[in-house]
């Protein structure tokens, strides 16, 4: 086959001519893309480029407070219903009291808590905790709707998608959490001037939903120059 046989037709001509203008034009198209892609990532943020990205979080906290007074063995069931637009970090279940209806140490009061997440999206495991009301006493239980996620600032090398994907509790986390909390009164059974002195307790009962919104920005200081 010569070069006649490749342009002895209109069909031909055209083709081959099609064929050298692909075979320029590509070229010159994969020798500029990098370029402009580069430079469309500085200014818009494009997805699919691998950058050094500045990592931040903008946290809302949605916080839930009960106090119940309870009596020994008394149960006492909480309620908490997240509903947010943004990512979830964290869901915190915190009980705190402070047993100072004895004088002096001892007969100090507590409580167990059990834990429902049967009516909250995503693969969360139930816990149980416990803890006395001494100074500094009570306990908590936490939940992770985002793995991993601390709140705290960092530098990331990746691509933005990546980035996002890591960076997001995908509904996770939505739904009504719930635990029971069960008390333990102690007193002196020893009445003292015919008095009992402790028969119940406040307990302090919080839920936290530390909500965020993610900050990326990318820098390029470690563009060769
Ligand atoms: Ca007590
Ligand atoms: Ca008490």
């Amino acid at each position: 086959m010569d070069f006649a046989d490749l342009t002895d037709t209109p069909r031909k001509q055209g083709m081959l001519g099609g064929t050298i203008f692909f075979m320029l034009v590509f070229p010159i198209y994969f020798g500029i893309m990098p370029t402009l892609v580069a430079d469309e990532m500085v200014e818009s943020g494009s997805t699919g480029i691998s950058a050094s990205w500045s990592v931040s979080f903008i946290e809302t906290d949605i916080v839930q407070s009960e106090s119940p007074t309870l009596g020994d063995g008394d149960t006492y069931d909480s309620f908490f219903d997240l509903m947010s637009e943004e990512n979830i970090g964290l869901v915190i279940f915190e009980l705190s009291c402070i047993d100072n209806d004895e004088p002096g140490p001892g007969f100090t009061d507590s409580a167990d808590g059990q834990s429902d997440i049967s009516q909250v999206e995503g693969l969360f495991e139930d816990q149980t905790n416990q803890g006395d009301c001494s100074m500094g006493g009570g306990f908590e239980m936490i939940w992770y709707p985002t793995n991993n996620y601390t709140g705290e600032d960092y530098t990331f090398d990746g691509t933005e998608d990546d980035l996002r994907g890591i960076w997001n509790s995908n509904g996770n986390g939505l739904g009504t959490w719930a635990a029971t909390i069960t008390a333990n009164i102690e007193t002196n059974p020893v009445p003292v001037f015919g008095e009992v002195l402790d028969s119940d307790e406040e307990y302090q009962v919080t839920w936290t939903a530390i909500t965020y919104q993610l900050e990326i920005i990318p820098t390029i200081d470690d563009v060769d120059t």
